[in-house]
């Protein structure tokens, strides 16, 4: 198995009283509507079934009568209990009808059936009904043109620019299958910093060959943008957002779009952010950006999705309160079509951080959330990190802007300020490996992401059940042993890489420990920023007597972070500066709970390695393989990270290893010389 199929495998059931069950109902089925989207899921249930049952399922149009099928079926009326793309799956008149008010939903529905049918669930009293919780459910591509894609480990990127529009490679079809099937609506195809390129009529029309691909399964295609592009490629002397000329050049450019993509999703902008031109080189605000953008867009149904990623270079300013400072105050500024697409943390995709302080904060403005599924901090493609636990722990975080219980999830889904636009982007973690996320089990994290912008109230566990009954094993042990391991992955990860609220220990390749690194242009492109290591203690006072960041969330959540005693070790030092001998909730000394943490992480790897090597003999042995072998690639990083970060921090604190921990066999040099080597160009 070379993993190219994903979790759509579609499996020959081979339980024969099961299979039987499923064959009454695999006479017909009935496509009672018309429509690409409506095509596209009979062609899906056809093949599906074809696979699991062994069996070629007629399909007609109509099934007056006749009981033993499928009927896909386009529900009219209104149904209050029902949103557009929601669907229906019920048994009626002996057939298994799958319901939607759109062509979308009967997708939906389609692919819910095959998972019920691929997890061996039985039909009998077969009643399910679900509907999005957020409408905008997309995936982000930073792929650029040249096919490398930044922060990408699965080698380049899946479109082609070169060969389209003329050759439109099949695996776009199979990317839009498995997305649909979880229920994801949107692709933005570009890295957020854009080539104006993608402006030109030579690149809209290769992405209009893209995007009629996409819609035959719902989804939406959307084009990062370049602000400055007006300049760039447009030829004007300026990019400002309230120049006549610069508004004329867009609006033209978002008409040309839709001459070729009738259903363009619309444009992601990352503007005044790392060095990309942005509004405010003209002295404008980010509003003045996106609703210039935005009225490009009214005769038309796109939208304008506006990144809060930034952080100005101020030697003395706390990046952790940049986003927030910059955009809380155009709170109720931005026009309705514009979305704020805020990451998940202040920082940047850290393996853990404390909710964005956005969040809850912008009531006027619908806040989108970004996640990032691809691994930059996680250890890339050779890590084991299952990361649904990093997005519900975002998700069920507390903001109280309305007193208890208003969660993210509830500002991201619009439920707690009416927002009408919703969003979650997933910044995607696939390329053209065979597999397509290069570790094996990296699959689940495009998995768990679109499940959980349908239904953010999924369990972590429940997801991961899931994706391993569909995608590894059916054996119920085996399958327990790998959804531990998964389960655990990121805490473990977090131990050897950035306990207690540790963060942000690499610059350039974020990937090799380098929490010594101090050269960088500005103080917050160094490491050193992010944890204050110093003779007296270790992390961030972000408490008032230091940068009070913590002022930006709700009194109950200050209070949750403000005194060191009281702060949950895992952000103890996401806000506190705390003494190496400070005595923490465990009984130990904070130093010798770092030392624990890292040299327990590191060993726990080992354990992650048992877990895989009990599932053994229920797996595809290429499958087994290449994870065990990553496993081991793990483990060995983990304890360069273990001892990158001991010996590093022994040179403050100035204390031994822990009895019971092996001190390391190498030196603080030694270490350093070995980071060195993977910065070599
Ligand atoms: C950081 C990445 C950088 C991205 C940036 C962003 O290191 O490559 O361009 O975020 O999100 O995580 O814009």
């Amino acid at each position: 198995d070379d993993g190219y199929r994903l979790w759509l495998k579609y499996e020959l059931v081979k339980n024969a009283s099961l299979k039987a069950e499923y064959l009454k109902y695999a006479t017909f089925i009935a496509q009672t509507a018309e429509g690409d989207i409506v095509q596209s899921a009979s062609r899906e249930l056809h093949m599906g079934l074809s696979k699991l049952l062994g069996k070629s399922v007629h399909v007609t149009n109509s099934f007056e009568g006749k009981s033993g099928g499928i009927v896909l079926k386009l529900e009219s009326g209104p149904d209050p209990t029902q949103q557009a793309e929601g669907y229906r799956i019920q048994l009626a008149g002996g057939n298994i009808v799958v319901s939607s008010k759109s062509e979308n939903g009967i997708l939906y529905g389609t692919f819910v059936l095959l998972r019920h049918m691929q997890m061996r669930l039985p039909v009998k009293g077969l009643s399910l009904a679900s509907s999005p919780k957020v409408r905008f459910r997309m995936l982000n591509h930073w792929d650029n043109p040249d096919g490398t894609i930044e922060r990408g480990y699965a080698g380049q990127s899946l479109w082609k620019w070169y060969e389209l529009p003329e050759r439109v490679d099949p695996r776009y079809t199979d990317y839009a299958r498995a997305n649909a099937s979880v229920g994801i609506n949107g692709t933005v195809l570009n890295n957020v910093n854009a080539s104006a390129r993608f402006m030109s009529q030579e690149y809209i029309v290769k992405v209009a060959a893209v995007a009629n691909v996409m819609r035959k399964y719902g989804i939406k295609t959307y084009l990062s943008v370049y602000f400055a592009a007006p300049k760039t490629l447009g030829g004007l002397t300026t990019s400002d957002p309230l120049d006549p000329q610069v508004r004329a050049w867009w609006k033209e450019k978002v008409a040309e779009i839709y001459k070729e993509i009738p259903d363009f999703g619309g444009f992601l902008v990352k503007a005044n952010s790392e060095g990309e031109p942005g509004p405010q080189d003209y002295g404008r605000t980010h509003a003045d950006g996106a609703n210039m953008l935005a009225e490009a867009f009214k005769p038309y149904d796109g939208i304008v999705v506006w990144r809060a990623f930034v952080y100005k270079a101020d030697p003395n300013a706390d990046r952790f309160k940049a986003a927030y400072e910059e955009f809380v105050p155009l709170d109720g500024k931005f026009d309705p079509k514009v979305i704020v697409q805020v990451k998940n943390g202040p920082i940047d995709f850290q393996p853990r951080e404390p909710f964005s302080p956005l969040f809850g904060n912008m009531p006027k403005t619908p806040l989108g959330m970004e996640f990032q599924i691809t691994q930059e901090y996680l250890g890339f493609a050779t890590h084991a990190v299952y990361e649904a636990p990093i997005f519900k722990e975002c998700l069920d975080s507390d903001t109280y802007v309305n007193g208890e219980g208003s969660t993210v999830a509830k500002v991201v889904d619009g439920s707690l300020h009416g927002y009408a636009r919703t969003l979650m982007a997933g910044v995607a973690n696939t390329g053209n490996s065979r597999n397509w996320t290069g570790h094996p089990l990296a699959q689940a994290n495009w998995y768990a992401f679109g499940r959980l912008s349908w239904d953010h109230q999924l369990s972590s566990e429940h997801i991961a059940h899931e994706w391993v009954a569909l995608t590894l094993t059916e054996n119920q042990k085996a399958s327990g042993h790998i959804v531990k391991l998964m389960l655990r992955s990121r805490e473990i990860y977090v131990d050897y890489n950035t306990p207690l609220g540790l963060s942000r220990p690499w610059m350039g390749v974020h990937f090799a420990p380098e929490p010594w690194e101090n050269k960088g242009s500005r103080p917050d492109w160094t490491a050193i920023y992010y944890h204050r290591a110093d003779s007296v203690g270790l992390g961030f006072d972000r408490t008032a007597s230091g940068s009070n960041a913590l002022a930006q969330y709700r009194p109950q959540v200050q209070q949750q972070w403000n005194h060191s005693d009281q702060t949950p070790l895992p952000y103890l030092l996401w806000f506190h500066h705390v003494r190496w001998d400070k005595k923490l909730s465990t009984g130990r000394s904070l130093w010798a709970e770092l030392c624990t943490r890292f040299y327990t992480g590191a060993d726990s790897v080992v354990w992650m390695q048992q877990q895989w090597d009990l599932a053994k003999g229920s797996l595809d042995p290429q499958i087994y393989t290449d994870v065990a072998e990553r496993l081991k690639v793990q483990r060995r990083e983990a304890i360069w990270w273990r001892d990158a970060w001991v010996l590093y921090l022994q040179t403050f604190a100035r204390q031994p290893i822990p009895a019971g921990f092996e001190p390391p066999k190498r030196t603080l040099e030694e270490v350093k010389k070995s980071v060195n080597v993977y910065l070599i160009r």
